[in-house]
Formats: structure tokens, C-alpha cells, sequence
């Protein structure tokens, strides 16, 4: 009954919905021109645009979620600068009124067939895909987590359930480590473990708390950055505010009844751990692609991405199929900057390929880690592909500044809820342009 309502309801519309019919008594069977996987950054703002172009629900975004989260935000609340409630919009009212929205999560890919099936079994048919679903948090391979985050100073800026605890840790912390982890696995916005840790220390030093402090970045990597510009300007950073660094250093086990963290040393041929008392663990957990999207092999790589060609952005086996995002195998690092880089070249090659043109449109890498420093200051780390800075501004970057931060924690916001998530940001490369006019960058 459900069903016949369901399919009634949608009858209604007009367009390519009006395709609906139902392949058995229970299950229903929609087509769209458009399919977008995931209603995050890239989902959202891809079918922004494609909602302006075609007419109204021949797109349809498949997403669970009730809320929207601009997760950038979610480093100035653990910090305190901000409300977790600030950084979150009803779903309703950012996917594009013009699409249809699927409240369902998709559980399984026929990219042979260009269908998809959703949790409650409906089937979808596409003409066109989009995939955007972002990363999965895995707290769980962590032994202890995420229960420990129940107990005192274990936090984690990476989810809306354990971000509170981050500035709660810090007005608790009496005395001893303060620990910052990177995992073993690529992350979203790579900059983020570390500016937790430099906002952290700050307002140790602004309580009066410092000196009973011992501060330290323990990472799974041997750099604190990928590109030399940024990394040289975080080790001065680091320096200059006694930061240990502890490179190569793993977290695998929470001991919250005695305050410990065993970290693997991965440079230690014999596996060995080396175990480190806490006052404040702030955690970065090891992150994969969606499990449901690693599961079918044919849509990606060996370690479970999305396989799209990194300058069309179209999948490599599926010209029907695109990606966007942190689900993607796009070797760049992985954030919203590098999505608003990456949705006009999704909206022109798919466009050109509906229209049976050439896909012209090229990814150069484009992203940006808008690496905060503290509580008023920010290096604004801008690159691509190769790892060679792409500046927005005629300044260097590299240095810590009061601007850098103000975009960061003002202007930022802004720019993605009223112009990207609509589908009107595309990235910083025409003021870039315009600003570095004649240099040739
Ligand atoms: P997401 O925005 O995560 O969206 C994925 C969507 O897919 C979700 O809505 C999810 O519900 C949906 N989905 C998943 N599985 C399914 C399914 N089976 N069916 C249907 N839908 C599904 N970036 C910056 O540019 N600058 C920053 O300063 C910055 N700081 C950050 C700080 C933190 C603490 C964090 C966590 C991230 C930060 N980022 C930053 C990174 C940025 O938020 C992400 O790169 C960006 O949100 C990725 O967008 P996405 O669309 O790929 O994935
Ligand atoms: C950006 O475009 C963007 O997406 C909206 C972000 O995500 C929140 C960013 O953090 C940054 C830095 C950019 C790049 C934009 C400029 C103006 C440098």
C-alpha cells in the first residue's frame, strides 16, 4: 500500500520521474536522467548545478542524512569558537529544490545495468551517476574506542558525538601529556589533526596551564606536511612553541582506567609499541572508503576508492559514471576546497558527454588547508597535484596571519552555504587569476 501511494505521489510530477513502474508487487523502479550518490560537499553543489541545467526532478540525490554538516567548522568548535549547531543546516533545505530527494541510503551498485538499489530495496535507473560519498570514520580499529571517548580527555574533532569532548578536555586538564594523533590511512582535510593540537596549546598557555603541559603531535607519517612551503613554516611553528613531534608513531590501543595510549612504531621492523600517558588524547581515527562502495570492485581501485581519471573525473571504466570528493582515488588531498575545484570540471565533462561532445575540462588538483595556528592566526596552504603551492592571495601564504584566519573563520562559511552548496563556487583559480595578473601563475 506504501508503495502504490508512493508511486502515485511521484505520477504526479512531471518529467522524467514520470517513468516510475513497478517490477513486482513490492518493489518499485525510478529512472532519472541524473543520479547523485551523497548530499555532502560535492553531492550537494554537483547537483546544484545540474538542477539549473535540467528540468525539475530529472535529478535525484540519494541521501540518509536529516543534516548537513560543513565539517571545516567542526576544529573552531573544539576549540570553542564556535557552536556544533552553527555548522549544521536541515538536508531540506540545501539539496536544490528542483532535484527529488531520496531519503534512503544506497546499498548496491549495478553500474553494468546503470541501476542501484537502495536499503529498502527500491531500484534506481540512471542514465547518468554521480558518486560523492565521502569518507567513513573507522574509531573502531582503534582498540578502546570508541568507548573511551565516555571517559575524561579523550576527544575528537572528526564527529559531531566527540567534539564537545575536545574543549571540555582542556578546561579539565590539570597536568601532563597532551596528545594529537594522525592515523595510518588518508584523512580528510589533512591540516586538521594538527590545528587542533595549535588552537589546544594556545588556550593552555591563555589558562595559565602550559607548563604543566606536555604537548605533542604523535603522527603516523614522517612530515608534518606534504608540501615543503607549509611544512618548513608548521616546523618553525612547532619549535618556537615547544611542540614534540613524534613522527611515525601510530595509535592502535586506548587504555582510558589508566590514562594510556599505545602507539605502533612503524618504522620498527618487529612491530614494537611504545605506550604514552594522558591528560588530553585528541583522536584522528583511521579513515576508508564507504564499505558499500569498496565492496563492488568494478567501481574501484585496490584500496577501495572510487577509480575516476584524475583529470576528467570520469570513472575509468564506466563513462556513464563520475566522481567527486573524498571517496574519490584522486591523488590530491582530500577537503571542500578541493571539491570546489573538482564540481565545474564534473558539471562540463558530464554536461559535454551528455551532448556527445569531447570531455575538455581538466582537474589540476586543486586544494587547501587552511592550517590555524591558534585563535587568531592561519596559514593558508593552497597547492596541487604536484604538491606546488596555487595562492589565491599576492602575499605569502606561508606565514602565519590575521586574514588567512579571518577567511577561514568568517568567510569560509559563507562562501560554501550561499555559493557552493547552490552550485556557485568553483574554486579561487579566476581571482587568482585576476591577482597574480601577469606573473604568469
Ligand atoms: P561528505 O561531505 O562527507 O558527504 C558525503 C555524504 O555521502 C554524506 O552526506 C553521507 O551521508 C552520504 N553517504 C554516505 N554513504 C552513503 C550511501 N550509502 N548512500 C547515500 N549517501 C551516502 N575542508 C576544507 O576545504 N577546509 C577545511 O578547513 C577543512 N577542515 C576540516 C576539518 C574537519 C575536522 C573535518 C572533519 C573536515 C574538514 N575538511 C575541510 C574536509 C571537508 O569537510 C571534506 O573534504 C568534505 O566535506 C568532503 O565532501 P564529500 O562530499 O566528499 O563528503
Ligand atoms: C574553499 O574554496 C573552500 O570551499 C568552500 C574551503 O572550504 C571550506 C576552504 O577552506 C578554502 C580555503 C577554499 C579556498 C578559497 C579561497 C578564497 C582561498
Amino acid at each position: 500500500m506504501a508503495a502504490i501511494l508512493k508511486c502515485k505521489s511521484v505520477i504526479g510530477g512531471s518529467g522524467w520521474n514520470s517513468r516510475f513502474f513497478s517490477t513486482s508487487k513490492q518493489r518499485l523502479s525510478q529512472s532519472y536522467k541524473l543520479v547523485v550518490v551523497g548530499g555532502g560537499a560535492g553531492g550537494c553543489s554537483v547537483a546544484a548545478k545540474f538542477s539549473s541545467l535540467l528540468p525539475k526532478n530529472h535529478v535525484a540525490i540519494i541521501e540518509p542524512n536529516d543534516t548537513h554538516y560543513y565539517q571545516p567548522m567542526w576544529t573552531m568548535v573544539g576549540g570553542g569558537m564556535k557552536k556544533l549547531e552553527q555548522s549544521g543546516r536541515p538536508m531540506s533545505e540545501v539539496l536544490p529544490k528542483n532535484a527529488r530527494w531520496i531519503k534512503e541510503r544506497a546499498s548496491k551498485f549495478f553500474p553494468k545495468e546503470n541501476r542501484l538499489v537502495t536499503a529498502s530495496g527500491e531500484e534506481i535507473n540512471y542514465d547518468y551517476l554521480v558518486i560523492a560519498m565521502g569518507l567513513q570514520l573507522d574509531y573502531n580499529k582503534i582498540k578502546g574506542l570508541p568507548e573511551a571517548f565516555n571517559t575524561p580527555g579523550v576527544c575528537s574533532n572528526y564527529s559531531t558525538l566527540y567534539v564537545g569532548n575536545t574543549l571540555e578536555s582542556l578546561k579539565n586538564f590539570k597536568e601532563g601529556n597532551a596528545i594529537f594523533t594522525f592515523p595510518n590511512t588518508p584523512v580528510k582535510c589533512a591540516g586538521a589533526p594538527q590545528k587542533a593540537m595549535y588552537i589546544s596549546e594556545e588556550y593552555l598557555r591563555k589558562h595559565n596551564k602550559r607548563d604543566k603541559a606536555n604537548v605533542m603531535f604523535n603522527t603516523s607519517l614522517g612530515a608534518i606536511f606534504g608540501v615543503k612551503k607549509y611544512a618548513d613554516a608548521l616546523e618553525k611553528v612547532v619549535k618556537k612553541r615547544n611542540i614534540a613531534v613524534n613522527f611515525r608513531h601510530e595509535l592502535v590501543e586506548v587504555k582510558p582506567d589508566t590514562k594510556e595510549a599505545v602507539f605502533r612504531l612503524l618504522d620498527d621492523p618487529a612491530g614494537a609499541t611504545k605506550t604514552f600517558k594522558y591528560e588530553m588524547l585528541h583522536v584522528t581515527p583511521p579513515m576508508s572508503s564507504p564499505a558499500l562502495l569498496r565492496a563492488n570492485k568494478e567501481l574501484t581501485n585496490e584500496a577501495g576508492y572510487l577509480e575516476i581519471d584524475k583529470s576528467t573525473l570520469q570513472h575509468v571504466r564506466f563513462p556513464n559514471i563520475f566522481g567527486i570528493g573524498d571517496c574519490t582515488s584522486l591523488p590530491t588531498s582530500k577537503t571542500a576546497a578541493a571539491i570546489a575545484g573538482q564540481n565545474k570540471i564534473v558539471f562540463d565533462n558530464l554536461r559535454f558527454l551528455m551532448d556527445g561532445k569531447k570531455l575538455s575540462q581538466k582537474y589540476d588538483g586543486y586544494t587547501s588547508c587552511p592550517l590555524v595556528t591558534g585563535y587568531s592566526k592561519c596559514i593558508l596552504a593552497e597547492f596541487d597535484y604536484d604538491g606546488k603551492p596555487l595562492e589565491t592571495l599576492p602575499i605569502n601564504q606561508a606565514k602565519e596571519r590575521m586574514t588567512s584566519f579571518f577567511m577561514k573563520k568568517e568567510l569560509m562559511p559563507l562562501l560554501y552555504w550561499k555559493l557552493m552548496l547552490n552550485g556557485w563556487w568553483n574554486g579561487p583559480s579566476t581571482i587568482r587569476k585576476i591577482l597574480h595578473l601577469g606573473t604568469g601563475r
